[in-house]
């Protein structure tokens, strides 16, 4: 009598244990991931008509413990730069290149109209899509993709 509820307890504790081991392996992929970074809202305003330029906006949050750089964004056979706006003594808003931007642990920075912003062009070919896929490039040598919804 005593036998049976013991085999049955064992078969259980195998599957438990294969469960557990499953599960303990998938977890450590996870954190194997680009967890670390998050991309908010990345759109880009499509030039008016006759321009040629797009903007693009978007929010990059560094939840790791050390700082990165983003160096490049980059979008097929599209140019894009990094730009950032400011008032000069004059007080006319004007734009600056930016090369490469800073983001320290636990930080985040915002590409947003006024601020940082990305400059498109040759958008021309794609106006009928309604994303565009690109790529963020941290710390030149870390590939982050990013799909841009088109506004
Ligand atoms: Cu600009």
């Amino acid at each position: 009598m005593k036998q049976i509820p013991e085999e049955f307890f064992k078969a259980h504790y195998c599957t438990y244990l294969l469960f557990l081991i499953i599960s303990l392996a998938s977890c450590s992929s996870e954190t194997n991931g680009n967890t670390g970074l998050i991309i908010d809202d990345p759109y880009i305003n499509l030039p008016l008509k006759g321009q040629r330029v797009a903007v693009g906006y978007f929010k990059l949050s560094n939840h790791l413990n050390n700082a990165i750089v983003l160096s490049d964004v980059f979008c097929n056979d599209l140019e894009v730069s990094l730009h950032t706006s400011l008032l000069n003594e004059s007080n006319i808003m004007i734009m600056k290149p930016l090369q490469r931007i800073q983001i320290e642990g636990g930080s985040f920075v915002a590409f947003e109209p006024g601020s940082h912003h990305l400059m498109i062009t040759g958008l021309d070919a794609l106006m009928n899509a309604d994303k565009i896929k690109c790529t963020m490039v941290i710390d030149d040598n870390w590939n982050l993709p990013v799909t841009f919804k088109l506004k």
